[in-house]
């Protein structure tokens, strides 16, 4: 295999629970139920979709203005709780396997959903590691659709079947599978069905086992 595609969020740095916290603020001030498990159906989902899941359990109904002022402000709450990210907020495991992939000569890309990619990358300080970088700004169709890693292998300028998409959640394993690239699973996907290959975090492995 000639590279690797990650995923951003829940794979390389734990900003899923900013996510969650932001969501949470959000469903508390309108009065929307909402949990953990909830959450867990908003990996990799847009944040338009995202909040149409929130939505399911609210009582009234918002009008298309009003849904993208409460997408804005989730942002808000999401950009606070992202303000003070640090290179110490990647997941372990995470800087090891990208300095593993560059020694051995392999292309590493970012597939992610989410439209605040390169303001996590510049906080962590990676953002130079990446041969490509494909995050929800330029994508029309969201995970579970395979656009994000096709446009990434298509950047790298190598084919599906050459890449190796690592992904925390069901819709990001779907999407990679649906490409025709082979998935690991981490963290929330590590017992995905539809998974090639599986571990609880980049920590302790050799990703290029699976490269
Ligand atoms: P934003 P990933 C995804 O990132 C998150 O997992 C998902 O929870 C979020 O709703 C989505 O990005 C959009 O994020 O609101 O920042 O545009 O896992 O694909 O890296
Ligand atoms: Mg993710």
């Amino acid at each position: 295999m000639k590279a690797v595609i990650f995923d951003l969020d829940g794979v390389l740095v734990s900003t899923d629970e900013y996510h969650f916290q932001a969501w949470k603020q959000l469903a508390n001030e309108e009065n929307i139920y909402f949990d953990r498990k909830i959450n867990e159906r908003l990996r990799g989902v847009s944040r338009m979709d995202s909040l149409e899941i929130i939505l399911e359990r609210s009582r009234i109904s918002y009008r298309a203005e009003e849904k993208k002022t409460l997408a804005s402000r989730k942002n808000g709450y999401y950009i606070s709780n992202i303000e003070n990210l640090t290179p110490n907020d990647m997941l372990p495991g995470a800087l090891v396997s990208i300095n593993r992939l560059k020694e051995a000569g392999k292309l590493i890309a970012i597939g992610s959903s989410s439209k605040n990619t390169l303001l996590i990358l510049e906080k962590l300080g990676i953002k130079e590691y990446f041969d490509a970088i494909v995050d929800g700004n330029q994508i029309k169709n969201s995970k579970p659709d395979p656009e994000v890693f096709l446009l990434g292998a298509e950047k790298m300028n190598v084919k599906p079947e050459e890449c190796l998409v690592v992904e925390d959640a069901a819709s990001g394993v779907e999407a990679g599978k649906s490409a025709g690239m082979k998935v690991l699973g981490v963290g929330s996907a590590k017992n995905h069905p539809l998974a090639d290959y599986r571990a609880n975090s980049l920590a302790g492995i050799d990703i290029l086992k699976f490269v």
